[in-house]
């Protein structure tokens, strides 16, 4: 079944990349999880889910899904490992029929601030100036000062989100390589690992992500899928 083209180009773009993160390793994924179909109305659904590891990211998940009403999600993020002072990648792109309603990319910070480099590439290539900007709810407050919250406008705004997802792909690549570890329990990861913690936190007060799981599946599926799955929280360092 074939996603939006601006997703299958997303994704693509996204496993490319990942290919290239150093140490790459998959990573095991509860046999009911990497693949699941059902459908809601007639409709068919799935969710396709990719996890992997490597130097500097505890967890790197791709998703990408129908769910039902034609609702299309492309959903990513990359965990960093807390003694690592790099931030968290994330990627979310909806699509009804209507057309594609959000398309968010963002490098966040998890203690209040952006690793010096990357908050300086960021400031020195902002990215182009999409036409549709969208307004980030109150938990977004977790995203940093960059973040690209758009409604794509237009087959040449689709293809500047995949690019500028490209090239934040391409810094967060950069620190893998080059970034040295802290010690397990030194302040600065624990205090990384308190900020993901609460990272995870705010996006579960996403109640669009759980109405959608909710409706597709149940409860108390949608439930362990989001808790366990999509935003787990980090083991202690
Ligand atoms: C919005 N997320 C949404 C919307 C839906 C989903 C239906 C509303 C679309 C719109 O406002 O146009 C649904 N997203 C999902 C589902 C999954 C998903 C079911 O990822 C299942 C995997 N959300 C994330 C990540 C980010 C994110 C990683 O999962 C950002 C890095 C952001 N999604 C995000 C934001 C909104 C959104 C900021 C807008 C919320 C709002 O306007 O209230």
């Amino acid at each position: 079944m074939s996603l939006h083209p601006l997703m299958e180009a997303l994704a693509e773009r996204i496993r490319s990349r990942w290919q290239s993160f150093p140490e790459l390793a998959e990573l095991p994924l509860a046999t009911d999880l990497a693949e699941i179909s059902g459908s809601l109305d007639g409709e068919a659904l799935f969710i396709r889910n990719e996890l992997a590891q490597c130097r500097g990211l505890r967890k790197l998940h791709l998703e990408t899904a129908r769910l039902g009403a034609g609702l299309q999600i492309l959903h990513c993020v990359f965990y960093p490992d807390p003694r690592y002072d790099l931030p968290v990648f994330g990627a979310d792109v909806v699509a009804s029929p209507a057309g594609v309603s959000a398309a968010i990319a963002d490098l966040s910070p998890v203690c209040g601030q952006l690793p010096d480099a990357i908050d300086a590439a960021l400031l020195s290539n902002p990215g182009p100036g999409f036409r549709q900007r969208r307004e980030l709810p109150p938990w977004g407050s977790i995203f940093s000062a960059h973040v690209c919250f758009i409604r794509p406008d237009g087959l040449d705004e689709e293809e500047a989100f995949v690019q500028r997802v490209d090239q934040l792909l391409a810094l967060v690549h950069n620190s893998c390589m080059s970034v040295l570890p802290d010690a397990a329990d030194a302040p600065a990861t624990v205090g990384r690992w308190q900020g993901q913690l609460s990272y995870c936190r705010q996006q579960k007060r996403n109640d669009k992500t759980r109405r959608v799981l909710e409706k597709a599946f149940n409860p108390t599926w949608a439930d362990r899928y989001i808790e366990e799955l999509l935003f787990d929280d980090p083991p202690r360092p």
